[in-house]
């Protein structure tokens, strides 16, 4: 049964801001600690040289965006990071490689092996490496991943004009085969590159009715990169992040909602909206996996003055 229709959301998306305000702060109280902010660090583990041809991406073979190809990082490189990240307060680490699928053998083995080493340092696992097989999902599963991220990123009907390498089918089955192997999902989308409101709606139907519904759900600003086709979208309007957050705050009461990839185009204000409208979780550091990122020490300073705190690891 579908928990809600296109038009029910485009409802509750439109409406004047203190009611949708009020609706989203209700849902996050029944769920959530109102005031607390979960820190999650990215890491880029290998980067570019992607097959995939989607349209916002700065890893893409596709598009020329001048971006470094880099090696896979080895283990202990991942893990000073990850020490880095946890000293500065994040709680989860997440980490990316560029590529359409993993593949197995010795680079699939330094994989598990890192899930291993971030989850032996007390943090919250978090991977995103495109398609993955069942085998693939059950073995990182037990080396003890905590979350996969694999975003659908729009709707479907939009999908085809960003991506043409694979389907939004392709993307519903990964989704499936890891909360098949008792891993959680973390899965969003992009706002900002040429799709309808109606698009973003239908975006937060597909992830509201997954079974489950995903853990935490990313809303990214589109980073228009130099090179890709999206590069010249204008400016997603703040006000427009805030709808979406709060939108996707009531469709999904229990998930984290993290105000993702564009928040350091954010002025302060707007982001303590997206925290009222029902955000809890951010990225936090330097870098996301190969734009920059809000700075850490003006993070901190903004959770004070607003008077919110970082999540504990786990919550
Ligand atoms: N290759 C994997 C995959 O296909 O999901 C994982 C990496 S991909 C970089 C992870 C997510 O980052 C994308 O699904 C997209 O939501 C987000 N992302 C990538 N480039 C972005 C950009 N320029 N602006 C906003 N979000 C972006
Ligand atoms: C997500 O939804 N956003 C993150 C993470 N999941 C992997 C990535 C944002 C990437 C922004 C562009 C870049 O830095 O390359």
């Amino acid at each position: 049964m579908a928990k809600y229709s296109v038009p029910e959301l485009r409802a509750i998306h439109d409406l004047p801001i203190p009611d949708l305000i009020h609706r989203a702060q209700q849902a996050h109280r029944q769920h959530h600690l109102p005031n607390e902010v979960q820190l999650c660090s990215l890491l880029s583990v290998k980067t570019g040289g992607c097959s995939e041809d989607c349209a916002y991406c700065p890893q893409s073979n596709h598009y020329d965006t001048g971006l470094q190809r880099s090696r896979t990082l080895e283990v202990a490189e991942v893990v000073a990071a990850a020490r880095r990240a946890q000293a500065a307060g994040a709680t989860r680490f997440c980490m990316g490689t560029a590529g359409r699928n993993p593949q197995s053998g010795e680079a699939f083995a330094t994989l598990l092996a890192i899930v291993r080493a971030v989850r032996g340092l007390g943090m919250e696992a978090c991977l995103t490496l495109g398609m993955l097989d069942d085998e693939q999902a059950a073995r990182l599963a037990e080396a003890g991943l905590t979350i996969y991220n694999h975003n659908v990123n729009t709707s479907r009907e939009f999908y085809g004009k960003i991506v043409t390498t694979h389907s939004y089918d392709d993307r519903l089955a990964t989704l499936r085969r890891v909360s098949r192997a008792g891993i959680k999902v973390c899965s969003g989308g992009i706002i900002g590159m040429g799709e309808s409101i109606d698009d973003r709606c239908a975006m937060l139907a597909t992830l509201a009715n997954l079974e489950p519904s995903p853990e935490s759900v990313p809303i990214n600003a589109l980073v228009p990169i130099k090179g890709t086709p999206l590069a010249e979208r204008p400016p997603v309007d703040p006000l427009e992040m805030v709808r979406m957050i709060a939108t996707a705050r009531i469709a999904m009461p229990a998930a984290r909602v993290r105000l993702s990839a564009g928040r350091a185009a954010l002025s302060r204000e707007a982001q303590v909206l997206c925290f009222v409208a029902g955000a809890n979780s951010i990225f936090f550091g330097e870098k996301l996996l190969t734009t920059g990122n809000a700075d850490v020490d003006s993070d901190h300073e903004l959770l004070r003055d607003a008077g919110l705190r970082p999540a504990p690891p786990g919550h």
